[in-house]
């Protein structure tokens, strides 16, 4: 797929979620390469940054893009000779950088999964595949347990979580955002996934998380978080914050209605943050952490030199 095609997928969320972002952005980055016609290796690098500058200005919020991103254009910052062996080392990187995702989530699925017990009904918001991949390993497992899934407004992402549950015969009900602290006191624990992980622990994923945590915190149900290592933003430790995307009112209010009420404004955001008290956990691929931890992934498993983001975001070598 086109670089251009990706990216304006990216933006209108037909592709969405962190994960499944950084790999079709990592995807349309190896095919463009593949396809550079020129032999000229400075074009080729000009080029290659023009267009992971292109894909990382689509969404601003989940970290796993420019990570992915850098994580690929990192391979190129080497000295190169041709654009042959450019396009050779490049496409490799692609490839890794895509399964490593993907057993990435395996994994997390397979750590989450030991987190569910028999009879537990735990909750879920929004579709995150990490998160999903948990409850999936767990019935894989044989373990019995109901799933409370969230909406998701306004764009009812909550749909695709409760097919792929459906899917799976995992007993799921599907209730609106709002009644989440209603039905809190029957939830055993609740799993989310991420967008990003910041240096303190802090979590951010789709709106309503931090309320959903909030509500768990005071009914004393614990609060997990299945997140890539590829999540947890480096340049947090600069004391960078993680931009909240902010979308249009549309979304929530059709124009046709919104033109009737000149004085109201209509406000979309569609990530927040949940402050590092109230999570419990956060199962990565490399282990199942408390959120003070996050330093720890960022400077040894990330593997990012301070050197290696200063500057703007999505720095590209
Ligand atoms: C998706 C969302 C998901 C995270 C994690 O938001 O908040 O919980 O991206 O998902 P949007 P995953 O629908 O706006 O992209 O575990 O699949 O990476």
């Amino acid at each position: 797929m086109l670089v251009t095609d990706t990216a304006e997928k990216i933006k209108t969320m037909e592709i969405r979620g962190a994960g499944r972002i950084a790999r079709a952005a990592v995807a349309a980055l190896g095919a463009h390469s593949a396809a550079f016609p020129s032999r000229d290796i400075a074009e080729y690098r000009k080029e290659m940054s023009r267009v992971a500058a292109l894909l990382i200005a689509t969404r601003p919020t989940a970290v796993s893009l420019p990570n992915a991103v850098h994580l690929v254009m990192r391979s190129l910052s080497t000295e190169l000779l041709s654009v042959a062996s450019a396009q050779e080392i490049f496409s490799r990187a692609c490839q890794s950088f895509i399964s490593a995702s993907e057993h990435a989530v395996h994994r997390i699925g397979e750590v989450g999964a030991r987190h569910i017990r028999d009879g537990d009904v735990v909750l879920t918001h929004c579709n995150s595949e990490a998160a999903l991949e948990c409850l999936l390993q767990a019935h894989r497992n044989g373990v019995s347990f109901s799933v409370f899934a969230t909406e998701v407004r306004p764009g009812n992402q909550g749909l695709l979580t409760i097919r792929v549950l459906n899917d799976a015969g995992i007993p799921t009900s599907y209730i609106v955002d709002s009644a989440v602290r209603y039905f809190m006191k029957e939830v055993d624990r609740v799993i989310v996934g991420a967008d990003a992980v910041s240096v303190n622990g802090a979590v951010v994923n789709k709106i309503g998380t931090s309320q959903i945590a909030l509500a768990a915190n005071e009914a004393r149900t614990r609060f997990l978080v299945a997140a890539e290592t590829y999540k947890f933003a480096p340049r947090t430790i600069l004391g960078e914050f993680i931009e909240i995307e902010e979308r249009e009112g549309s979304e929530v209010l059709p124009e046709s209605i919104a033109k009737t009420l000149p004085f109201i404004t209509v406000r979309n955001p569609v990530f927040d943050v949940t402050p590092p008290e109230y999570v419990d956990l956060i199962v990565t691929e490399e282990g199942a952490i408390p959120p003070q931890m996050a330093y720890i992934i960022i400077r040894d498993y990330l593997g990012w030199e301070i050197g290696d983001f200063h500057g703007q975001a999505g720095k590209i070598p």
